[in-house]
């Protein structure tokens, strides 16, 4: 079994390009499910197969612990840390060959506590990647850009998996796409471009950032993706592919 855990901001796209995902793999055969992991989400655009919330409820905690739906929100991410046998077994008993991992709406209640870590290192399976969506609608200025691909590179180093970057909802930023792009694939561009910036604290804080970042957090480009229009989806799982199969060769 090979896992993939998508990751971004609140409303990048995770759940519908999760769904999505699905529908891919098996369209072309394969025993793919979705493993839900935000214990406090109440509309999914996909009916989970395997799901968090039939063992963390938030509203019992609430009622429990006596406490208001934030703070609920953040014990019951911590508590999936402590359920990961049981989710485990469920997905093992449905024994697919891809488990898409949906993470929470509030990425830091996942990826900087506990549950996150805990999955990324002790889920069993084949292989593993991380996919980490940068919102097309956020990415509307080079700082900004910037500023996610440190997201981006924070997670990959707080979660230690195989790492790839890529740019959702791309239907709704077809005129800014090919900048966006542009930005990726040379960061040269994207320092060129930060020298618009007025404010010159916030530019050379820009420039240090992106030649830290650029190695790493930025060294493949971004996968462009639209959920809407399928658009990019054959390049992620080509790219997925590769990832995951050099994963399972470092395994063995
Ligand atoms: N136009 C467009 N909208 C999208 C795309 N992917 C997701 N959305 C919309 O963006 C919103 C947030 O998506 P969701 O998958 O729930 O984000 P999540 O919070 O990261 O799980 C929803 O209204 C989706 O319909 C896309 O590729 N194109
Ligand atoms: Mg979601």
């Amino acid at each position: 079994m090979y896992a993939v855990l998508i990751l971004g901001t609140a409303g990048s796209g995770k759940s519908t390009l999760a769904s999505r995902l699905v529908e891919w793999y098996t369209s072309k055969g394969a025993n793919a499910v979705t493993l839900n992991l935000d214990p406090g989400v109440t509309d999914l655009p996909y009916e989970p197969d395997v799901d968090v919330r039939e063992y963390v409820s938030v509203e019992e905690i609430m009622d429990r612990y006596r406490l208001g739906p934030n703070g609920a929100l953040v014990l019951a991410s911590d508590l999936i840390a402590d359920r990961l046998e049981d989710i485990q077994r469920d997905v093992d008993g449905l024994n697919p060959d891809y488990l898409i991992v949906d993470t929470p709406g509030q990425l830091e209640l996942f990826a900087y506590r506990a549950s996150g870590v805990m999955i990324a290192r002790e889920l069993r399976c084949d292989a593993k990647a991380s996919v980490f969506l940068f919102d097309s609608m956020l990415v509307d200025s080079p700082l900004n850009m910037l500023s996610i691909a440190l997201l981006a590179t924070s997670i990959r180093l707080r979660l230690g998996l195989a790492h790839l970057n890529v740019l959702s909802k791309i239907d709704l930023v077809r005129d800014r796409l090919d900048e966006i792009i542009g930005y990726s694939a040379d960061p040269a561009r994207l320092e060129y471009a930060l020298q618009m910036e007025k404010d010159s604290e916030l530019y050379m804080l820009g420039v240090s950032i992106l030649r830290g970042v650029r190695r790493y957090g930025l060294s493949m480009g971004l996968l462009a993706v639209s959920s809407l229009t399928y658009e990019g989806m054959a390049n992620l799982a080509a790219a997925l592919a590769r990832m995951l199969r050099e994963g399972e060769d470092a395994e063995q």
